[in-house]
């Protein structure tokens, strides 16, 4: 083999091992450079005798063309190769769904807070607020419940250090410091729900020392039970979507409610199933404000009667939604947040008949 073949058969296996367009380029330059060894026959053609000359030129340039043509479609075939790749690489199946958005959702004890705060609004209701960190005065003297009386020692209250404005402070153990701050500085009528935070020293399977409250207050003249029980049976046969509902008002005591009530709805013991069964359930605990309450707040008893109605978050959404365990609530379990949560885009129902 004379050295113009050899040269070809090398480049053509150089070619063949570039896989790459940087090693495609070294190859090139390597042969047709300004010092590759192509160049190098073509500059040693003057040292050729002149007799050999024009066939020699004639066969280095005949190589020189061939070697361009090989070393050129070495780089189509790898540039077509690095497209082939890439577009495999990058295939998107237009058909498939769009990836999952990482979503979270709502809380139960959001969405039920929702729900109630939808239902009461469309009756006239705003939502009012109070401190978690409340005096004894507000938790508990204003609402008729003496330094004495049982129903402190009840409410598992947890006091905490500090005063404020000469009082002892509790973690709040009902969210009636809403109604009193509301009787302090509203001007009657009004109607307010207060959902929110409570606390009492009291954990187990079915308490936890935090959990939600949603209490609410009416305040007008003339101002009767049966206010009391249509609002109540309205907002309980919105909230569990019956509008036949079984609905019972049974005497009961409270120290802030004279007289007060408790309130039970039709259920099935034995499934747990809302409105179905012969058996009665505790929801509510309701009643006319005690006329010491309203006047603890500066208003005549004579002149404006309330009724107002308290009621548990949790419990209210466990038997509304089947959840049978207290305590996942403040886990932030994402499998039961998922199972339990609700989507963020479906607006808290108002049912047809509100
Ligand atoms: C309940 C049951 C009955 C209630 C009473 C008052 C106030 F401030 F007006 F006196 N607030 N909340 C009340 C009445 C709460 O919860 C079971």
């Amino acid at each position: 083999m004379d050295d113009l073949a050899a040269l070809k058969h090398a480049t053509e296996a150089a070619l063949a091992a570039a896989s790459d367009l940087r090693a495609w380029d070294a190859v090139r330059v390597g042969v047709l450079g300004k010092n590759g060894s192509l160049t190098g026959l073509l500059k040693a053609l003057g040292q050729v005798p002149a007799e050999q000359r024009r066939e020699r030129g004639a066969a280095v340039n005949r190589l020189r063309d061939e070697l361009a043509d090989l070393v050129e479609a070495r780089r189509a075939a790898l540039e077509a190769a690095a497209l082939e790749a890439r577009l495999a690489a990058e295939r998107a199946d237009v058909t498939l769904p769009p990836p999952a958005i990482p979503a979270g959702s709502i809380h139960p004890i959001s969405r039920t807070i929702e729900e109630m705060t939808a239902i009461f609004g469309a009756m006239g209701f705003t939502v009012g607020e109070g401190p978690d960190i409340e005096t004894d005065w507000h938790n508990f003297s204003a609402l008729n419940i003496p330094g004495h009386h049982p129903a402190r020692a009840d409410h598992d209250t947890f006091y905490l250090p500090g005063t404020r404005d000469g009082r002892p402070l509790v973690l709040r153990t009902h969210t009636s410091n809403v109604q009193i701050i509301t009787l302090l500085t509203q001007e009657p009528p009004f109607r307010v729900i207060a959902p929110g935070r409570t606390y009492r020293a009291d954990h187990d399977a079915t308490h936890s020392p935090m959990f939600h409250q949603c209490e609410g207050i009416v305040v007008d003249r003339d101002i009767t039970l049966a206010h009391l029980k249509g609002c109540l049976v309205d907002f309980l046969r919105a909230y569990f979507a019956q509008p036949d509902l079984k609905v019972r008002f049974r005497a009961s005591y409270f120290p802030f409610t004279e007289p007060s009530m408790e309130v039970d709805i039709g259920w099935n013991r034995r499934t747990g199933e809302i409105g179905a069964g012969g058996d009665w359930l505790e929801i509510l605990g309701s009643g006319m404000v005690h006329p010491r309450v309203l006047a603890n707040c500066g208003l005549d008893p004579r002149e404006w009667q309330g009724f107002a109605f308290g009621m548990g978050v949790e419990r209210v959404a466990m038997l509304k939604h089947g959840i049978a365990d207290l305590r996942p609530f403040y886990e932030s379990d994402l499998r039961w947040l998922r199972h339990y949560g609700f989507s963020a885009l479906a607006p808290a129902m108002l049912h047809e008949g509100l």
